[in-house]
């Protein structure tokens, strides 16, 4: 296969496009299309500070590239949540995303949940878990305030995070599917800071496939975990993931379409009466200061001080 820019050897073949790409020129393609979602959905400028919280795989090592080589100025985030598995799952990634950045001699901001809270994410979650067979909600609680509690600290303008057009294709799949509005009407791929404590947040890579990021990090060498967090297998949203791409092998460019047409139909008013309930009843956890639609406290800090 041929590429279509220059009739060298195409390294990829994206379908949905019906384009065919040589290494270089995909690895110019890549940052074009990003800074057209970083425009279109007016995420950030060049003058403003962005923190990338990065996991060490290869989406947000890839962004945390992608929006240098683009010239922002941007520094790292990486929460150590303590999860073990086969291959010591946190102690890899983190090697990944601190050698990223010593490589390149860019910032990155290390958070120890053990160090800072007492315990891993873990160890909170088997005491929280009541029931639930995964600490995923528990971990997700945690990382959202961490990121949010860093990104103000240090004064950023953005916090960024690699989520790629199949996790937000499946995320808006399984919304759909339970069809909760308030869900719906939050999914987009920038999220203002539009009440006091919260962190702008926003998806770069919202637009770009899964395996493009793959192919990315491949070509530009970038040594990231490949294996993901154990306890994402048998998760909903991989089941999803696989659901999708059957769709997409048989129709190219199906979850693309899925995805863009929800924004599209979103910006055509789709949703709008529905507002975002927990923005409306936020007020500032008494603890952290971090608002919250929880009554007192917010849901990390009853985590952290053992309340639930
Ligand atoms: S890191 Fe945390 Fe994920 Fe692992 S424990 Fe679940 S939520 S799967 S993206
Ligand atoms: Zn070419
Ligand atoms: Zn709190």
């Amino acid at each position: 296969m041929k590429c279509r820019k220059c009739a060298g050897k195409a390294v990829i073949n994206m379908r949905q496009y019906k384009l065919a790409l040589c290494r270089d020129h995909f690895l110019e393609w890549v940052p074009a299309q990003t800074q057209r979602t970083i425009d279109k959905y007016q995420m950030f400028q060049f003058c403003e500070r962005i923190l990338v919280a990065v996991s060490g795989g290869k989406d947000s090592l890839s962004l945390w590239d992608i929006l240098g080589r683009l010239g922002y100025q941007c520094d790292g985030l990486y929460i150590d949540l303590g999860v073990g598995g086969g291959i010591q799952y946190s102690d890899e990634s983190q090697r990944c995303a601190q050698e990223f950045a010593s490589q390149r001699n860019l910032n990155l901001h290390v958070v120890n949940i053990q160090k800072d809270y007492g315990e891993t994410i873990i160890a909170i979650a088997e005491r929280s878990m009541r029931g639930r067979d995964k600490p995923c909600a528990i971990c997700g609680i945690a990382k959202r305030h961490i990121m949010n509690r860093v990104a103000l600290e240090g004064g950023y303008s953005v916090l960024v995070t690699g989520h790629n057009l199949d996790d937000e294709a499946a995320s808006l799949f399984g919304n759909t599917l339970n069809w909760i509005p308030g869900y719906l009407a939050r999914q987009w791929p920038v999220l203002e800071a539009n009440r006091t404590g919260l962190a702008r947040k926003a998806k770069p890579l919202c637009r770009l496939y899964e395996r493009e990021m793959a192919t990315y990090a491949l070509l530009r060498g970038i040594r990231y975990i490949y294996n993901e967090c154990p306890y994402v297998e048998g998760s909903k949203s991989i089941y999803y993931k696989e659901l999708l791409n059957k769709l997409e092998e048989k129709r190219p460019g199906a979850k693309l379409t899925f995805y863009l047409s929800f924004l599209q139909a979103k910006e055509n008013g789709l949703f709008s009466p529905y507002a975002d309930p927990d923005l409306e009843e936020l007020h500032p956890c008494p603890t952290c200061n971090q608002p919250t639609s929880a009554p007192g406290q917010c849901a990390f800090c009853r985590m952290v001080a053992h309340l639930v």
